[in-house]
């Protein structure tokens, strides 16, 4: 057994495209509530919700001006406090949104900051401009363009890593700290068991020089995961978390495994886990926008990586910033259901806490979109721009940003056939995906068959297995299509094959067949296509040439846990032997 949120299986809630309950085309908080029974009977334990907060919506909530009060779009702090009350009912814990690397400009510390004989002014980061009226120094932000902008009324310019409506709120003022723990007391207090920490490593900046030239994000050397923000995180574990029964996850901006590996140690009490990129970017270069072929061994050599390298990791393959899994690693196409199974497998047979986003249990796919009239991201527009002004041809910024926009993931949870997709009786706030009609919750509900009944038996085996959560992870082998790791606890081991192609592969492997996405009940070492299998058998103790045993010795991270705090693992589960077999694409 390990700690609760070790143990359970979290969900993403983006709350203005999950549930309208009444009619004005956003998601609300009493349609959460709507579907907690439906939350429950998938299996999750804990859910993040996408930031609830006021806010005029720039950057879709992720501009605070009132921590401590609910967006009307989405309901009332009454509201709230019934979420937390019926979720409690259920056993699942919410975590919330803690985005305090910045602010909007329109919380009223901003507003007051702009005048600079405020007390507020040292809450935000203002410098005059050069001596030739240009920003203080080189810095682009992580929308593009400068991280600059300059306002008027006080003269100065404000640093913003995101939208000019977002500026960076200011770590070297200690009363800024005290303010973000009051923040998090306020909802720990009201019922949140912990928080997603919104770009968390990049709150403190060391100094304000010019970064070095780089494509995107210049100036990062001077932010990313410096000593300051160490020490803040290690602050409000003492002050704050320490106090309370709750976790964090980090959102880890560039991270990198050293980095990763400071920040959430177990024995430096900083964060929980982290949200890290690495397992996202294997078809990507520089910046998503340039692609490369994806290979499964690319793959697996990131997860092996990152599954030895920390203590415990924070699992998912999408969020509101990515496009759906399954047009990005699976086939949206033909294979689309057995693509999404394979990609199931994945995410709930890796060791850490497993996050599903909401419409990856019924395999969403990235918005039918024409034209940019039709998106809503802050940010695809700040690209569109700037690929413009690069002269970049429509077609070609179209081709980019359709396949990386974040509005791929954030069109309507399509919960039905019904106009409206069951999300909305209104005009929704952003396009639903035509697909709808024969990609929904509700069919899906009625079919064993289905990618969102496979989640759910995914989530009960893992949570019957021992070996699945707190197992050591091995990679086994991998090539251009396939990839094939082993979860080892006492005398178990399960082997995970997986054909990521839509032609059938060599990949060979013993052990009794505990899951297979495509119906085979006794493996004989190929795979089909876009097939997904675990395999069980018992661990002989020296197994000769096997490439996990020299990969690790035994017992990984799970016996290296600090003593006294649960994390050590238990007796092997039994999973139901055909407890995932399935039988069509
Ligand atoms: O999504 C990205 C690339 O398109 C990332 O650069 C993203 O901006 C980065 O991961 C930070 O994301 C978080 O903070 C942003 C907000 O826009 C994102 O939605 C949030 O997840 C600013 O608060
Ligand atoms: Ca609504």
């Amino acid at each position: 057994m390990g700690a609760w949120w070790q143990d359970r299986v979290a969900y993403q809630i983006y709350p203005r495209s999950f549930q309208d309950t009444n009619g004005d085309g956003f998601g609300d908080l009493p349609g959460i509530i709507a579907r907690l029974d439906d939350l429950q009977a998938l299996g999750v334990g804990i859910l993040w919700l996408s930031p609830v907060y006021r806010s005029p919506d720039a950057d879709n909530g992720y501009d605070i001006s009132d921590y401590r009060d609910i967006n009307p779009k989405f309901g009332t702090l009454e509201d709230m406090d019934r979420l937390f009350a019926e979720a409690a009912r259920r056993d699942i814990r919410v975590i919330m949104d803690l985005v305090v690397n910045h602010t909007s400009d329109e919380h009223a510390w901003f507003q007051q900051s702009r005048d600079p004989h405020s007390p507020y002014r040292d809450y935000y980061i203002w410098r005059p401009a050069k001596p030739d009226g240009s920003p203080p120094n080189n810095w682009t932000g992580f929308f593009m363009g400068s991280a600059w902008t300059l306002d008027e009324a006080s003269g100065e310019y404000y640093l913003h890593l995101f939208d000019k409506k977002q500026p960076d709120l200011n770590y070297h003022n200690p009363k800024v700290i005290e303010e973000v723990k009051a923040i998090m007391r306020f909802w720990l207090d009201r019922g949140a068991s912990g928080f997603r920490c919104d770009v968390i490593n990049v709150l403190y900046k060391a100094t304000l020089d010019d970064g070095e030239k780089r494509l995107a994000v210049q100036g990062v050397e001077h932010y990313k995961s410096q000593p300051g923000t160490h020490a803040i995180l290690r602050e409000l574990r003492r002050d704050v978390l320490d106090h309370y029964d709750c976790f964090t996850v980090g959102e880890t901006v560039m991270v990198n495994l050293a980095e990763a590996k400071e920040l959430c140690d177990p024995e430096r009490r900083e964060l929980d886990m982290v949200f890290y990129f690495d397992h996202l970017e294997v078809d990507r270069r520089v910046s998503r926008f340039v692609p490369k072929r994806f290979r499964a061994d690319r793959l697996l050599k990131v997860y092996a990586k990152w599954q030895q390298g920390l203590f415990w990791n924070a699992l998912y393959l999408e969020n509101h910033d990515q496009p759906r899994i399954v047009s990005h690693y699976g086939d949206d196409g033909v294979w689309r259901e057995r693509s999404a199974k394979l990609l199931a497998t994945l995410l709930l047979t890796l060791r850490g806490t497993p996050f599903i986003y909401q419409g990856q249990e019924i395999g969403m796919t990235n918005f039918d979109f024409q034209g940019m009239d039709e998106l809503r991201d802050v940010e695809s527009f700040n690209i569109d721009r700037l690929l413009q002004s690069k002269r970049v041809p429509r077609r070609l910024r179209w081709r980019w940003i359709r396949k990386s926009s974040r509005d791929n993931a954030r069109t309507p949870m399509q919960w039905s056939d019904a106009p409206g997709a069951g999300f909305t009786t209104g005009k929704p706030w952003i396009g639903i995906n035509g697909n709808y009609h024969r990609l929904n919750y509700e069919t899906q509900r009625g079919d064993e068959t289905s990618v969102l009944h496979f989640y759910r038996r995914m989530i009960a085996l893992r949570a019957g297995s021992e070996t699945l959560k707190y197992g050591a992870f091995a990679p086994l082998f991998a090539n251009r299509r396939v990839m094939a790791y082993t979860r080892t606890l006492n005398d178990e081991r399960l082997t995970v094959l997986l054909n990521f192609s839509g032609t059938p592969a060599r990949a060979p492997a013993e052990g009794e067949v505990v899951v297979s996405n495509a119906g085979t009940a006794t493996y004989a070492g190929r795979l089909a296509p876009w097939e997904a299998v675990v395999l069980r058998r018992p661990v002989r103790h020296t197994e000769p040439g096997e490439p996990q045993d020299q990969a690790h010795g035994p017992a990984l991270p799970v016996n290296a846990a600090p003593e006294g705090d649960g994390r050590q693992a238990a007796a092997p589960a039994q999973p139901s032997a055909k407890a995932t077999g399935e039988g069509k694409p």
